[in-house]
């Protein structure tokens, strides 16, 4: 039960915070958040949490929308694309990852394969808008498992994060267990070489890469349950040396996932966490009904990134 002095702290707080009450979101669970910095809009999107108390996996359909001017109020723009929307996939709307390039918005997903290619993979879609309507780009997978010469890990192509470096050239950052990368085309639906292992300290999934600076940033989900770990390099190539985490396990959720913007000078971590107490309506969040969070990012001199301190702790 919540006490006034605590109740006082917490509006004081969101008051003077440089962003609004965690969590984001309430009458909706909302995980996997994948920011993207429009001009002088952030759009937010997110995996959409459904499953009933005390279910046993995740039950995720579709990805919502929601985009703030300011990080203080977000305007819910309701689900943008469903899992089944891709005609080869059989459900499971995991992480997804925008990316704009050449005026068009590139939605790449984590969805499950028809039994053609048993296990997750990952699928494209593309918008004139941020907020769609979005479309299927290829017809088929970017990447599908390919149990003959990858790990047999049916989980392995998961979690896509792009990565547009100052030269143009894309990069996919994906993986869970072992990460890995692989240049796009130019068209944004097409790998461009072979796929790449990366040296990654202690790597689960959540793969998230960033520049600030002169520095390239890889963050991710480290050992289960999840804590964001993450590395830095002078190349997006690598080497990455390890700096340590970002934050703990938020709340009982068991996972973790970041995305990291700079936003009107200030830097943000958003993530999920599993502690949201029974509100609006809403049952009690947990392992398979997340909720968005974020809170300031602050870098030090040398590079190296503060511990997160969660509002959510
Ligand atoms: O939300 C489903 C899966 O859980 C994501 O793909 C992982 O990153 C983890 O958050």
């Amino acid at each position: 039960r919540k006490t006034l002095p605590f109740l006082l702290t917490s509006a004081l707080l969101a008051s003077t915070a440089a962003h609004a009450q965690n969590p984001l979101f309430t009458d909706v669970f909302t995980a996997d958040p994948a920011a993207m910095v429009d001009g002088d809009t952030v759009y937010l999107y997110t995996g959409h949490d459904e499953a009933p108390n005390n279910n046993v996996f995740f039950e995720m359909h579709d990805w919502l929308a929601f985009s703030t001017k300011d990080m203080k109020t977000w305007t819910p723009h309701g689900p943008i694309l469903k899992a089944i929307d891709f005609k080869w996939a059989t459900g499971q709307a995991w992480a997804a990852h925008m990316i704009k390039r050449n005026d068009k918005y590139y939605f790449f997903v984590t969805v499950r394969h028809d039994d053609t290619h048993p296990g997750f993979a990952i699928g494209v879609a593309v918008a004139d808008s941020p907020l769609g309507p979005f479309k299927d780009a290829i017809g088929h997978a970017l990447l599908t498992n390919d149990m003959t010469t990858q790990t047999p890990n049916d989980w392995d192509d998961i979690d896509p994060a792009i990565f547009i470096d100052d030269d143009g050239q894309a990069y996919m950052f994906f993986g869970n267990l072992v990460p890995k990368y692989v240049k796009l085309k130019d068209n944004m639906t097409e790998l461009d070489g072979d796929i790449k292992v990366v040296d990654l300290k202690n790597y689960t999934e959540a793969s998230w890469v960033h520049k600030h600076g002169d520095n390239y940033y890889y963050s991710y989900a480290c050992e289960f349950p999840e804590k964001i770990c993450y590395a830095m390099s002078k190349n997006v190539n690598g080497p990455w040396e390890y700096k340590g985490i970002l934050n703990e396990i938020a709340g009982n959720s068991e996972t973790n996932h970041q995305s990291i913007i700079d936003f009107k000078g200030q830097s943000y971590f958003i993530y999920h966490t599993g502690a949201v107490p029974p509100q609006n309506g809403q049952e009690s969040g947990g392992r398979f009904r997340r909720s968005v969070a974020v809170d300031e990012l602050h870098y030090n001199e040398d590079g190296t990134i503060k511990r997160i301190i969660m509002t959510t702790e």
